[in-house]
C-alpha cells in the first residue's frame, strides 16, 4: 500500500477526521455540503473535480484546502505521469479556485518548488511531499492547541465562529477546535457558544458536529445574538480560525468575524485568532491587501436550493472579512502565542517558521 494510502488507517487508529484522502490513485473526500446528516464520499478522479470541490465548498476550510492543494497536485502528478510543465498548470487551476486563504496558494507553491528537483522519481517524490505536508499540518494542530489551551481557563466559556476544526484542518481540530479541544482533554470544564456562521452555516452544521462528537457542551446561536450574549457576561473569550494573517497581524477570516471582534472589544472580551505558521503571509502587508472572496448571491437568498427571500432579491456574499490586529487579544500558533506589537513580532517567530 502506498503512503498516502497507509494514513487513512492511521487516522481511522487515531480517531481523526481525515477531510481528504487517497485509494488507488483516486482522491477522496467528505462532502461537507451535507453535514450534519450524511458523511457523503465525492470520488475525485481530476485535477478539475477537485477544482469544482474547492470552489462550491463541498471541502473547505483554510487547513483542509491546504491540503487539497497537496493533494491534487500529487494527483497531477500521477495523471500526467509527472510532467512538470502540465503539473505547474494544474497548480495554477487549484489556485484560481478560493482567493483569501493563503495555505492553497503556499501548498501548491511548496509541491510545485518539488517538481524541480525531483528528477526521475517525480510522483514517489510528490506522495512523499504531501504525506509530509499533511502530517506538519495535524503536529500543527497538536501543537497550536497546546500553546492556546495556556490562555482557556477551568470553567470558561468560549464563543467560535464558522467552523476551524477537524473536517476543515488536518483532521485533530483546525485551529480554533484543536485549542478548545487540547483545553478539554486537559480537565477544564468549559462551555463553547458556536455562532451558526450564516449563509453557509459552518457553525451550526460542523462545529455542532465536531463539539458533539468530542464531547464538548456547546450552545448554538445565530450570529446576530453574539452581542446579546457578550454584553450579558455570557462570554469569557472568543477563538476564531484563520484564511489568511498579514505581516501586520490584520486577520482574514469568516465573514462576521470583524463583527464580533468590534464587541468583544466594547466588552472588553479577549478575542484570539488560532493559525499557524503556514497561514502567516509575510508577503501581504496589511488587511488591506487581502483580496476578499466575492461568493454567489444565491447562496445567501437560497438554502439547500429552496429559496429564503422573494423571488429577484439582490444579494451580497463577501465570504470573509478582515479584523484589524487592534482588536486582536493574541494570535496563537505551533510557536507559541503572538502578542502585540504583531508586525515585530510575527518576524521574530518568522524565523522559526517552516513557511
Ligand atoms: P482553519 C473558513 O472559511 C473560516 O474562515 C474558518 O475560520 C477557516 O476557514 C477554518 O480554517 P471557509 O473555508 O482556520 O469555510 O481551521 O469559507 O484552518
Amino acid at each position: 500500500m502506498r503512503p498516502i494510502e497507509q494514513l487513512v488507517q492511521q487516522y481511522k487508529d487515531r480517531e481523526l477526521a481525515l477531510p481528504i484522502w487517497c485509494e488507488n490513485g483516486t482522491l477522496k473526500l467528505i462532502d461537507q455540503t451535507k453535514l450534519p446528516f450524511k458523511e457523503e464520499v465525492c470520488q475525485i478522479a481530476s485535477v478539475h473535480k477537485l477544482g469544482e470541490a474547492i470552489s462550491s465548498m463541498k471541502i473547505r476550510g483554510s487547513g483542509a484546502i491546504g491540503i487539497c492543494g497537496a493533494y491534487g497536485i500529487f494527483l497531477a502528478a500521477l495523471q500526467t505521469n509527472g510532467d512538470p510543465q502540465k503539473v505547474k498548470k494544474a497548480g495554477d487551476f487549484l489556485k484560481s479556485t478560493r482567493p483569501t486563504a493563503v495555505n492553497l496558494m503556499k501548498t501548491v507553491d511548496e509541491m510545485v518548488k518539488e517538481t524541480k528537483s525531483s528528477g526521475q522519481n517525480l510522483i514517489a517524490r510528490m506522495e512523499e511531499k504531501a504525506v509530509e505536508i499533511l502530517n506538519r499540518q495535524l503536529d500543527f494542530e497538536y501543537q497550536l492547541g497546546t500553546y492556546g489551551a495556556e490562555v482557556i481557563n477551568d470553567g470558561d466559556t468560549i464563543m467560535t465562529h464558522c467552523h476551524s476544526g477537524a473536517f476543515g484542518g488536518a483532521g485533530y481540530g483546525g485551529r480554533a477546535l484543536s485549542v478548545i479541544r487540547t483545553a478539554h482533554e486537559q480537565g477544564k470544564k468549559i462551555h463553547v457558544y458556536t455562532c451558526e456562521t450564516r449563509p453557509y452555516l459552518q457553525g451550526a452544521r460542523i462545529t455542532a458536529l465536531e463539539l458533539k462528537k468530542f464531547g464538548i457542551p456547546h450552545t448554538l446561536i445565530t450570529d446576530n445574538m453574539s452581542g446579546f450574549c457578550m454584553s450579558e457576561g455570557y462570554i469569557d473569550k472568543i477563538v476564531v480560525g484563520s484564511d489568511r494573517v498579514a505581516a501586520n497581524g490584520d486577520l482574514a477570516n469568516k465573514v462576521g468575524t470583524y463583527m464580533h471582534a468590534i464587541v468583544a472589544q466594547a466588552n472588553n472580551i479577549p478575542f484570539y485568532t488560532a493559525t499557524s505558521s503556514h497561514t502567516i503571509d509575510f508577503n501581504t502587508p496589511s488587511g488591506r491587501d487581502i483580496e476578499v472572496e466575492m461568493r454567489n448571491a444565491s447562496e445567501v437568498t437560497h438554502f439547500n436550493g429552496m429559496p429564503i427571500a422573494p423571488e429577484g432579491t439582490q444579494a451580497l456574499y463577501p465570504s470573509f472579512d478582515i479584523t484589524p490586529s487592534s482588536l486582536i487579544s493574541g494570535i496563537i500558533t505551533e510557536k507559541g502565542i503572538i502578542s502585540k506589537p504583531f508586525e515585530t513580532n510575527l518576524r521574530k517567530v518568522s524565523s522559526k517558521v517552516i513557511v
